[in-house]
Parts: C-alpha cells; structure tokens; sequence
C-alpha cells in the first residue's frame, strides 16, 4: 500500500483564497492511475484552509464564540476542495470517497486520536480509495482545532503500515540552502537524520531550505524497516508516477 499527500501548495494557489489548481490535480490523478498501486490519499487545505484559519486563530482553539462561524466556513471549503479532488480521482476511474476528519475523529489537546477507524479500514478493504484532508477537528480540551494532512499522514502510516509514504510538494525536495536564494545549492537525494542534523546547524534561520526541514523531520519520523518516505515536486509533469513505480526520479528520499 502507497500513502500520498498532495500538499495545499500544489492543489491550490496558496494566496488566492479558494483557488484550485484543477489542471494540476487532474495530471496529478492521472498519474496516480497510471500508476496502479493500492493507495491512501491525504490532501492538505491550501487556500481553503489556511486564510481563514489564520484570520479566526482556529489553531488556538476556542478563544471566543466569535470564531464558530469561521469553524463552519473552513469545514465548508475544506470539503468542497475534497469533492473536487474526489470528483478528478472518479474521472479518471478510480473508486475514490472522501473522508471528512471533522465528522469521524477527534482531537486531544492537539493530538489526533482516530479511534480504530474502521470505516477507512473498510473502505480501503473493498478497493476504495479513502481521501481524507487537513481540516478543522473538535477537540477534547481545546473545543476544536486544526487537524493538518501531517498529522493524518503519521496516524494513517501507523494504521496502515505503507511500503511507501509520499509527500507531493511544489519543490524538488530538500537542499543544501534555499534553492530561492542561493543558486548553489544543491538537492539532497537521500536524508538521514544525521544529514539533517548537519543542514539544520548549518541553517542560521529557521526555513533557510524553503520550510522543508520540518517536513523532512516528520518524514524521518515516519520510516521504519521495509517503510519509505519521499518527497517529490508535483508540480513536474510525471516524478510522481515515477517514484509510485518504483523509477528513479528528482526527489529526496528519507532513510532513518
Ligand atoms: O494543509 C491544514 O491542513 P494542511 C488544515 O495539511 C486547515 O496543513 C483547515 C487549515
């Protein structure tokens, strides 16, 4: 079994409140597809998600009655975004059907608790294609909270136990600076903790490498014997069905 997360930055314009990069989503699920491997999708919110989240501090939790109805707006867009992820994944025959976290787990004091989630179980079972999302999640102690498409990830890869866990993202993977700022840096092939350690002392500010540092550490946090994790640039045409398949593409692979 193969998880996928489509990161927000690649399925939406991640400044332009609701916009959705159908053109991109539709390439992205043809290659899945093509493909032909079992998977789990995850995809994060993206400018459905994070605009009003960040306007109403949905992350801190209920803070005053005033952010409810931001609660009810970003679980509305959330899940239009999800149908129309949902809608491609069908276009191009594949049994999809979205799992909309806010409506079947909750949270504790941050922490995702899914239960045994044995409808996703279930789902997967029959051959269909379980797509949950970043959303907006009740929680415990906080009243409500944001669930993010990481958390899903390490929750569903302790569930599932993937070969394979992969994060599309909208840069090739991780370097040894920002690749935005310094023309010479240079893309890791295969992270280690060791390798992170050595970039992130390197770093004199936090998100010296584009804000994949963080990223690469849950990636790191989620290998284990017989368990990959890669991250790979959705945004060119044909590197995920490559690294689906097994092929050798630009990417960064996490070993611990
Ligand atoms: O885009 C965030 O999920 P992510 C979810 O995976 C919301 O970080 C609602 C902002």
């Amino acid at each position: 079994m193969i998880l996928i997360k489509l990161g927000g930055s690649v399925i939406t314009d991640k400044y332009a409140y609701r916009s959705f990069d159908a053109e991109t989503v539709a390439r992205l699920c043809r290659e899945i597809a093509e493909s032909d491997q079992g998977t789990v999708v995850v995809h994060g919110a993206g400018s459905f998600g994070h605009i009003l989240a960040k306007r109403y501090a949905l992350n801190s939790g209920l803070v005053d009655f005033g952010q409810v109805p931001a609660v009810a707006q970003v679980q509305y867009d959330v899940r239009e975004l999800n149908s129309r992820i949902v809608r491609a994944l069908m276009d191009v025959g594949l049994p999809a059907v979205g799992v909309p976290p806010g409506s079947c787990f909750v949270m504790d004091d941050g922490k995702l608790d899914v239960g045994e989630a044995e409808a996703v179980k279930r789902l997967y079972n029959i051959g269909v294609m379980p797509v949950t999302f970043g959303d907006v999640v009740m929680d415990r102690k906080r009243t409500f909270g944001i669930c993010s498409g990481d958390q899903l990830m390490e929750v569903l890869a302790k569930m599932f136990k993937p070969k394979l866990s992969v994060f599309v993202s909208d840069v090739d993977g991780l370097y040894t600076a920002n690749p935005k700022d310094d023309p010479g840096a240079e893309l890791i092939p295969e992270v280690t903790p060791e390798v992170l350690k050595k970039i992130s002392a390197d770093s004199d500010v936090d998100d010296v490498t584009g804000g994949v540092i963080g990223k690469m550490e849950s990636m790191l946090a989620m290998c284990s014997e017989g368990s990959e994790c890669v991250m790979v640039n959705g945004k060119v045409p044909g590197r995920l069905k490559s690294v689906l398949m097994g092929e050798e593409t630009v990417c960064t692979r996490a070993r611990a």
